[in-house]
């Protein structure tokens, strides 16, 4: 007669931007936890995603890409990304398949061999490199990645994926099953995530003002859902969008409020799934000088290693 053992753990996605970490969490989790756009440094605080098979939960943990900033909102993404290598099980590095492994890579690397010397509640780490955007190089160009994946020393495995075509997201998904300790369900199963409704409607607001803006004005928009009210026919939503200059907020608005008003409705069709029911979405621009660099109001938006 087998026994049936009970996995459970973090898995931390880690990698240095745009790599397609959110992506991933996302298809292994069959929901869009968190945002993603084409823009590098879209994630901006630790995410849980919560995955309940019957033999297994799998907690990942998503993280801002690895990068040098300086300012106050890059140092909370790095600490997020430091609190991420410290808590997780499983390491799970992404690497983009068409770019190969680069400098920032070998950064993300180094953080990794750390991480790997510090012990952890269920004893031994492992990481799994994942070379994700396979879709987008040609074959050949793919065993070359793998060798030098392996010859790094710090991974168990490394497994070409492609999260957009879900190439490979089955196989990824039994090998971290496999690497995980033994150990219970720690959430409910309909529990999918640590935000709450109020921060992912945030984020899906500000997802939109990535993909509708250009040059810094994304970097420099933060997001803060001030209400959220259900009336009987529909809920209610107010959020300031908040921006560092005037020029940007001129831009946000856009000639005759087009632009602003183009960023609700795409936020509306994103927001009312979530939601269940029909919303009001009403969007307020504001400008915060310098605010990327001001400790305080940076904790106070949530960025970091918490949201909570
Ligand atoms: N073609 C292709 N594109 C992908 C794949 N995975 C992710 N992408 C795209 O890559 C871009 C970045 O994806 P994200 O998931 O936001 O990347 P990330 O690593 O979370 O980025 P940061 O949060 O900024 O560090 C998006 O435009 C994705 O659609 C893939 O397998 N194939
Ligand atoms: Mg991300």
């Amino acid at each position: 007669m087998s026994v049936s053992v009970h996995r459970s753990g973090f898995i931390g996605i880690v990698g240095r931007p745009n790599v397609g970490k959110s992506t991933i969490m996302n298809q292994l989790l069959g929901e869009k936890i968190s945002i993603v756009s084409p823009l590098p440094q879209t994630t901006r605080h630790r995410i849980l995603g919560v995955l309940t098979l019957p033999h297994a939960q799998l907690l990942f943990l998503d993280s801002p890409g690895l990068h040098r900033s300086e300012d106050a909102l890059g140092r909370s993404m790095v600490q997020a990304v430091t609190s991420v290598l410290s808590e997780a099980d499983i390491l799970l590095v992404v690497i983009d398949a068409r770019k190969g492994i680069t400098m920032e890579d070998e950064r993300v690397f180094d953080r990794v061999r750390l991480a790997l010397h510090q012990p952890i509640r269920a004893g031994k780490r492992v990481s799994i490199a994942a070379i994700n955007k396979v879709d987008l190089v040609k074959k050949p160009k793919i065993l070359p990645l793998i060798e030098a994946c392996a010859k790094t020393g710090i991974f168990a495995e490394c497994i070409p994926i492609s999260a957009t075509t879900e190439v490979q997201i089955p196989l990824l998904l039994e090998r971290l099953i496999a690497y995980l300790p033994e150990g219970p369900q720690w959430y409910e199963p309909k529990d999918r995530t640590d935000q709450t409704i109020t921060q992912r409607v945030g984020e899906l607001i500000r997802e939109q003002i990535l993909l509708a803006t250009r040059q810094e004005v994304p970097y420099a928009v933060a997001v803060s859902v001030d209400k959220l009210e259900e009336q009987p026919q529909i809920s209610r939503i107010e959020a300031t969008l908040f921006v560092e200059r005037q020029g940007q907020k001129a831009i946000l608005i856009g000639r005759g409020g087009l632009l602003l008003k183009r960023i609700g409705e795409s936020a509306r069709k994103q927001i009312e799934p979530l939601v269940g029911r029909k919303i009001y979405l009403g969007l307020w621009v504001k400008v915060e000088k310098d605010w990327r660099s001001d400790k305080r109001f940076v904790e106070r938006l949530g960025y970091g290693a918490q949201l909570s």
